[in-house]
């Protein structure tokens, strides 16, 4: 399949045809209200932020702010993003979690070609599923996303969720020093490590913030991991606090309980009971404070617990008649693809994605059937963290040989040191579909493979 094809049908399949022709017809051809559109113009462009006090950081943005501007949609409806690159080099949009078509899924070379400097590109589709979702390049991911290429996607439900009050929290920890200067991205020994980790978290691009909520009130607190390599070790202590949804999807609202850990690219929904006015509570990442959550006073009846929230259209595996496939998640002896080239360190069962290699989406690691039933075996042999992510499709997670799994969907399951997991879906939608670690590391130096549906 070559590229200039798959640029033709992107062509000919325009706004209103693209929806028609994925799954989601059949669930929302059903509701009466009439989908809607929500139209952004969003420039990718450097700016100055100050992310230490007193000290400018030449961070890159989106509309203007690092982290990215929040951009909305609601379930069933369209959103239209114009996209301009305003940066010296080239860039794509990838919208981390969105079950959508292909040609929309801002991977270069296999769902489009760069956005140049100067250049812009029309990105639109049906937002079929509600939750929170993310945006960032899929381009020179370690420096476009460690500058600040990164932002929040938000699809509202449908109907009105029951929550009265909202935050979203996106979390960075910037690859910066003491005077907010920039430093290395990307190290090699870190890469075939964890990964290299930035040294300053921020939420919202603020270091420790306060937040204030009203007191009484049930506030919804969309976390958000946009960041390269951390995996947060979220925890309350003395909330009142409960999971309505793991990356984008419902769950069957439960205890926050002592710990989540929330790996790049994931995210959560919490519910709060803000306590009364003018107490405080930390919001924390294993001992370290990220955020203070000061209650006001609120003039509003108190709040009470949301019923669940409705389940997004994913279609349901059939475990009895899936077929099995298996991924060995490994770290390589080191490969080194030439001078001025990366080297590799990791791999997917034996093969390691090479970046700079636009040809390798040519050669897809598995091809599945379209509409066809599968279990993934995901099986860590390091002893290092992967959030491993799947573009194009949710799939459940069904179980683990490391602790027991409440069975639920999403797009990036944190596959834990040494961990065997199975995950489960229907391949209901066709193309080629980045399946990678989201530890941006791991995935410029390997850890990434092609998946195709046909
Ligand atoms: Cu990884």
């Amino acid at each position: 399949m070559s590229f200039t094809r798959r640029q033709i049908l992107s062509g000919i399949a325009g706004i209103g045809v693209v929806g028609l022709a994925a799954g989601g017809a059949r669930y929302w051809l059903a509701r009466v209200a009439a989908p809607q559109t929500h139209d952004y113009e969003l420039i990718a462009a450097p700016v100055d932020i100050e992310l230490v006090a007193g000290h400018s950081t030449p961070a890159w943005g989106y509309g203007g702010q690092a982290p990215g501007v929040e951009l909305r949609s609601r379930q069933g409806d369209w959103l239209r993003v114009r996209f301009i690159n305003k940066l010296d080099e080239p860039t794509t949009i990838h919208w981390h979690g969105i079950r959508l078509p292909l040609e929309m899924d801002g991977v270069p070379y296999v769902s489009q070609l760069p956005v140049l400097p100067g250049e812009y590109f029309d990105y639109q589709f049906k937002t079929e599923d509600a939750g929170s979702f993310w945006y960032h390049p899929h381009l020179s991911s370690a420096e476009q996303l460690g500058r600040g290429l990164v932002g929040p996607l938000i699809v509202e439900e449908r109907e009105p969720s029951g929550f009265q009050h909202e935050r979203t929290l996106s979390l960075k920890t910037w690859h910066i020093d003491e005077e907010g200067a920039f430093t290395a991205f990307s190290v090699p020994r870190e890469a075939a490590r964890e990964g290299t980790r930035g040294r300053l978290s921020t939420i919202n691009g603020v270091p420790a913030p306060t937040l204030e909520l009203p007191a009484g009130q049930v506030v919804r607190l969309r976390v958000i991991n946009l960041d390269n390599t951390v995996t947060y070790r979220l925890n309350m202590p003395g909330a009142d606090v409960r999971i309505y949804a793991l990356d984008g999807h419902p769950i069957e609202p439960r205890e926050l309980g002592k710990e989540y850990w929330l790996g790049p690219g994931m995210r959560i929904d919490l519910a709060l009971k803000v306590p009364e006015a003018g107490q405080e509570l930390p919001l924390r990442n294993g001992p370290l404070r990220l955020a203070t959550l000061r209650s006001i006073v609120s003039a509003e009846p108190a709040g009470n617990w949301p019923a669940a929230l409705p389940r997004n259209p994913v279609p349901e595996p059939d475990l009895s008649k899936a077929e099995t496939l298996s991924f060995k998640f490994e770290w390589a002896a080191t490969l080194v693809n030439g001078p001025g080239r990366p080297s590799n360190y990791w791999q997917i069962n034996g093969k390691a994605w090479d970046i700079q290699d636009k040809t390798c989406a040519d050669r897809p690691i598995a091809t599945l059937k379209k509409n066809g039933h599968y279990i993934f075996e995901l099986r860590n042999m390091a002893q290092y963290l992967h959030p491993i992510h799947l573009h194009g499709m949710a799939f459940k997670v069904i179980s683990s040989d490391r602790k027991k799994i409440i069975p639920y969907f999403t797009d990036t399951y944190l596959l834990g040191k040494n961990e065997t997991a199975r995950i489960a879906l229907v391949a209901d939608n066709p193309g080629v579909w980045m399946f990678h670690c989201h530890v941006i590391d791991h995935m410029e130096t390997g850890l990434m493979a092609a998946i195709e549906v046909a």
